[in-house]
């Protein structure tokens, strides 16, 4: 059946205020998907209409995220590394992300594809609730891990990663290759742990993403940030960081992110997954 792509004033009216009475906006776009709408036509929509502005999130009685500047954040606008001098295109206080243009290579890029393309299996999520690793409807992307230096290459990233963000190699998870066909995604979810999976012997918490563009994307594929209303288009080369945990073991709720499905063609990503301390059981 063809998707919505069209939305009446009275509907307009009723997303407005209903994103006035604090509704969390991605609800209000899987209500819409859910009546048929396309669904980048649905998260379009709700960005243009929240206009970027942050929206009410803090529900209950949870206490508000104390903002820390994390070491990538005091560096300025040029980040120099070792063997490249990245730049920072893009910044956003809450939640802390960070738009990185050059963190690899076109040829890196691609040699990453070619490393990655003949091990992807389905990909799998972390339940919110139980934290148990399961294969889930709203992640339908194949991906993959690397182990720590793999080849040369990994080593080179992770290095790479480290002196960017100051953040040890060790505290790294693998790096992750993920493929996204057409109409492929990844809905909205948080990278950090339930408290209760949280464990020392594998780094504790989860603070830190950095998300790696594999190649340009025709249409769809967009990183979405619904809470805050910011939407990243893939770039090949570029990288998103994004930091949401404090030295207090909070963690930012407006970090909610989601991959929109892929519209034309494919997406090829990297993820790289950061903990509050160093990984000692890799098993
Ligand atoms: O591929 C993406 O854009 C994406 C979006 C949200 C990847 C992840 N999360 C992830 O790997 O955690
Ligand atoms: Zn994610």
């Amino acid at each position: 059946m063809e998707k919505l792509t069209h939305i009446s004033n009275d509907l307009k009216e009723w997303i407005v205020n209903t994103l006035k009475t604090g509704a969390n906006p991605e609800m209000i776009a899987n209500a819409m998907i859910k009546k048929g709408f396309d669904p980048i036509f649905a998260y379009k929509v709700l960005l243009k209409l929240v206009n970027n502005q942050p929206v009410q999130t803090s529900g209950g009685n949870m206490p508000l995220y104390k903002y820390e500047t994390p070491e990538i954040g005091k560096k300025g606008t040029i980040l120099s590394t070792s063997d490249r001098d990245i730049k920072v295109l893009m910044r956003i206080e809450k939640p802390f992300t960070l738009y990185l243009e050059n963190v690899l290579s076109e040829q890196e890029c691609d040699e990453l594809i070619e490393l990655s393309k003949n091990r992807l299996k389905p990909s799998r999520v972390v339940d919110n609730v139980t934290g148990e690793i399961k294969a889930a409807p709203g992640r339908t992307s194949s991906g993959m891990y690397f182990r720590l230096e793999e080849t040369p290459l990994i080593g080179r990233i992770e290095r790479r990663i480290e002196e960017l963000t100051n953040i040890p190699i060790e505290n790294g998870e693998g790096l992750q290759v993920l493929h996204y066909k057409e109409g492929e995604e990844y809905k909205p979810h948080f990278d950090y742990f339930p408290e209760s999976k949280i464990q020392e012997s594998t780094g504790g918490q989860r603070i830190a993403t950095v998300l790696i563009y594999l190649n340009d994307v025709p249409a769809g594929g967009e990183t979405i940030f619904p809470k805050a209303g910011v939407s990243v288009t893939p770039k090949k080369g570029s990288a998103v960081y994004f930091h949401y945990g404090n030295s207090e073991g909070q963690v930012d709720r407006l970090s909610l992110h989601s991959s929109i499905p892929v519209a034309e063609g494919e997406k090829w990503v990297s993820t790289k997954w950061l903990r509050q301390s160093e990984i000692l059981d890799r098993t």
